[in-house]
Order: C-alpha cells, then sequence, then structure tokens
C-alpha cells in the first residue's frame, strides 16, 4: 500500500471517530455551564417552589425517572402526549396512570426556555428535577451529570413491557433491570425509593383479596399489616392511597428495608426482595449496620439508571414544549 492510500485511509478513519464522537457523548457535569450557565438554578428554584407547597410532588418527580428510563432510555419519552388517536403514548399505559408532577417539569421547561430557548432538554429535566425534589424535601441527594437529548418516540405497548409490575416476581424484577444495564444489586437499592410516596390500593389489592387468582390473602404478608390495608382499601377501591413506607413514610432512610423485612412490604416486588439471597443479604447487611451505605449507593445505581441509551450530541431533539415533538 502506498503512503498516500495509509494516509487518506487514515484521514478516513479520523473523520469517522470524529463524527462518532460528535454524534454521540458521554453525560458531563454542568453541560449547560457555557450554554445556559443558570440551567441548574432554575431546575432547583422552580422545583423547590413547588416542593415547599406540596411536598407529595417529591416521591412523584423521582419515580419519574424511572419511569422515563426504563422504557426506551432516559430520553423524556414518557413526557410526550398523544397527537392522534392512533398512537396511545408511553403516558397512557396503565403503570402511568398514576403518575404525577407534569406540572413541575412544565413549568421549569417554560422558564428555562425564556432564559435560553431551545438548549436544555426535557431528559434532562427530569433527572435533574427528580434530584433536587428529593434534596429539597429530605436532604438526600446524587450527582446528576447532563448532557442528554429527547427523543422523538413514545409508544404506550413498551410501557407495558418494559416497566415492572408491581405483582413482579423475583425472576421477573431481575430481567427487567437486566434489559437496562442495571444489577441485582441495582435492584435491591433503587427499589427503597419506595421509602417515601404512596400507591394506590389497585397497587396491591389483589395480594389482600385475591392472591395468585385464588381468592385468599398473600400469606407473606403480615396479618395484622393486610389487616390495615383491609381497611384502608375495600375490595375494588380504586382511589385510596397508602404510604408505601409505613415505618418512615416521609423519610429518605431505610424504613423501607425494615418494613420489607417484617413482611410488610407494599407490593409483592418489594416482598421479593427477601426471596433472593442476594437482594435480602444487601437488605440485611443494612439493617445491621443502620443503612450505613445505602444512600451512596442509591446515588451510584441512579447513576447508572440514568445513562441508559441516553440521546447525545446530535441525536434526537431539543423539545420546545416537553409534551410534544418539535
Ligand atoms: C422494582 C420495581 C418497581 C416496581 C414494580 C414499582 C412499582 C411502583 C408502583 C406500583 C407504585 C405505586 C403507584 C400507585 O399505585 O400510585 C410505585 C410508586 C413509586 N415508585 Fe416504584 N416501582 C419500582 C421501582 C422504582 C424505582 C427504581 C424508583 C425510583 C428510583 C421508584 C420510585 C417510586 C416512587 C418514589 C413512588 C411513589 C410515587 C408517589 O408517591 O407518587 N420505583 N412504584
Ligand atoms: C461546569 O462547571 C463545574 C463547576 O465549576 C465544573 O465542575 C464542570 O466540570 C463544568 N462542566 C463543563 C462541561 O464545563
Ligand atoms: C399547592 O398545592 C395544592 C395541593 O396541595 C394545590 O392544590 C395548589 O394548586 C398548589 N399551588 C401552587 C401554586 O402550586
Ligand atoms: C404518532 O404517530 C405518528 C404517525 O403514526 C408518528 O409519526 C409519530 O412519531 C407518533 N408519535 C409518537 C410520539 O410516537
Ligand atoms: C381472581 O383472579 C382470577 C385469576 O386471575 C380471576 O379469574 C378472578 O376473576 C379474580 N377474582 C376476583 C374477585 O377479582
Ligand atoms: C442461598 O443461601 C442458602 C443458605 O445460605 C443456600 O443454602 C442456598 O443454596 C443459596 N441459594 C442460592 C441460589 O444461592
Ligand atoms: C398522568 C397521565 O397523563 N395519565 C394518563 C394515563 O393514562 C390514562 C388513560 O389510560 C389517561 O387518562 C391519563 O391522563
Amino acid at each position: 500500500m502506498s503512503a498516500l492510500k495509509i494516509s487518506v485511509l487514515f484521514f478516513l478513519e479520523l473523520v469517522i471517530q470524529l463524527a462518532i464522537v460528535a454524534n454521540s457523548q458521554e453525560l458531563v457535569l454542568g453541560f449547560y455551564n457555557d450554554t445556559c450557565p443558570e440551567a441548574e438554578n432554575i431546575v432547583n428554584q422552580v422545583t423547590a417552589l413547588y416542593i415547599y407547597n406540596d411536598s407529595t410532588l417529591a416521591p412523584a418527580l423521582l419515580r419519574l425517572t424511572f419511569h422515563d428510563c426504563f422504557v426506551r432510555g432516559c430520553d423524556a419519552s414518557i413526557l410526550l402526549e398523544p397527537t392522534n388517536a392512533n398512537n396511545a403514548t408511553e403516558i397512557t399505559a396503565p403503570p402511568n396512570l398514576t403518575l404525577r408532577g407534569f406540572e413541575v417539569i412544565d413549568a421549569i421547561k417554560t422558564k428555562l426556555e425564556e432564559y435560553c430557548p431551545g438548549v436544555v432538554s426535557c431528559a434532562d429535566i427530569i433527572q435533574l428535577a427528580g434530584r433536587d425534589a428529593i434534596q429539597t424535601a429530605y436532604g438526600a441527594s446524587w450527582v446528576v451529570l447532563t448532557g442528554r437529548r429527547d427523543g422523538t418516540v413514545s409508544l404506550a405497548s413498551e410501557a407495558l413491557e418494559d416497566l415492572p409490575s408491581p405483582y413482579s416476581n423475583f425472576d421477573a424484577l431481575k430481567q427487567k433491570f437486566e434489559a437496562v444495564g442495571l444489577s441485582v444489586k441495582d435492584l435491591v437499592v433503587l427499589s427503597a425509593a419506595h421509602t417515601v410516596g404512596v400507591a394506590h390500593c389497585p397497587s396491591f389489592s389483589g395480594r389482600l383479596y385475591n392472591f395468585s387468582g385464588e381468592g385468599g390473602t398473600d400469606p407473606s404478608l403480615d396479618p395484622n399489616y393486610a389487616k390495615f390495608l383491609k381497611q384502608k382499601c375495600p375490595p375494588n377501591d380504586q382511589l385510596t392511597t397508602v404510604y408505601q413506607d409505613p415505618i418512615t413514610p416521609n423519610k429518605f432512610d431505610i424504613g423501607y428495608y425494615v418494613a420489607v423485612d417484617q413482611h410488610e412490604g407494599l407490593f409483592e416486588s418489594d416482598a421479593a426482595l427477601l426471596d433472593d439471597n442476594e437482594t435480602r443479604g444487601y437488605l440485611e447487611s443494612q439493617l445491621w449496620t443502620m443503612g450505613w451505605t445505602w444512600l451512596e449507593d442509591f446515588g451510584v445505581s441512579m447513576m447508572k439508571m440514568y445513562k441508559f441509551k441516553v440521546l447525545t450530541g446530535t441525536e434526537g431533539e431539543i423539545r420546545k414544549k416537553c409534551g410534544y415533538v418539535n
């Protein structure tokens, strides 16, 4: 091969490498430092205003980070509204019936569009607001890297397929987490997000009145807790909510692990953490050490989750309105 040919090939290779770099980049700390210096402050301030008025929005905003990332990656597909009768988007799927906090995301986006139009992605807003909400309400925090871009597709069918059901057993949970690059440890660590927030009766009433389709009560549920839940949730109650962590419902702590360990995990998917050696081992180690590493582990697992299949560089777009593709 001639020297010229080699250098041409080398040059082509370089161009291809650069194109790949331009197209897909890593998330970074402070992606908007230059393009919208106030971006993270604005997210923080608007989120805090909403949380001061209604602290129950904090768990709701954390849950949005999970529902966004598990379906098509963290690309704000969860926010897209259906634009015609034929395309049911993710928010029309049953798991999303109980999602809340969309008004906070919209208020943040509106403010950001005033300061720096077309710069900050809705996908980044979801992750920043989820973190800021928990920090404002409970003092716990983790690092959020930015630079995500917004997707253009959202399908209800995928939400049903990719999100774990509260009636999942351990194997189903493991499989759904592995599908988004998360480990069994991430499963037990992130499930403890249920240390805050509430659930509606239908998310667990199958355990009270029709366990495994046989009409009884789940024998793995503590009998007194089952009695309490039945009082709160008569059959077919769709609207009542119950704290997910009956021990310390308003603290971002290991109260959830205490509850699960006492057979007061609300969902079958919570109780399932006792069915596997690794998840049970982690849970018990946190109980023995009063949650020594859980919060740190939580940050590490969030950082794994929020990187899943992100769009960066020139992929996707920056939506003008979070509910609609440009
Ligand atoms: C392990 C699999 C998971 C399942 C099966 C699951 C399922 C659920 C269900 C059914 C609800 C209650 C919905 C309702 O009835 O109102 C809920 C609430 C919640 N989930 Fe999960 N979840 C899981 C993992 C996660 C993860 C990974 C996070 C966050 C990192 C999370 C955060 C939350 C929060 C904060 C709430 C309370 C929301 C509120 O108060 O509005 N969940 N989850
Ligand atoms: C943004 O600023 C922070 C704080 O000064 C710094 O740590 C970070 O590396 C910066 N990021 C970028 C992409 O410039
Ligand atoms: C404050 O929270 C209540 C519900 O707790 C809600 O009805 C009201 O609209 C909120 N106000 C603002 C300004 O967000
Ligand atoms: C809705 O359907 C149209 C046409 O079928 C499609 O082009 C569009 O991408 C869909 N919207 C979303 C958000 O998936
Ligand atoms: C209980 O579950 C079984 C199996 O899913 C179903 O066929 C039956 O209709 C359910 N019963 C009630 C009262 O919901
Ligand atoms: C789980 O631990 C028990 C007791 O330590 C052991 O007998 C069992 O084989 C373990 N199961 C698995 C799947 O590792
Ligand atoms: C928050 C939200 O948009 N929820 C939607 C979930 O899906 C139902 C239809 O199944 C819609 O009516 C809700 O508005």
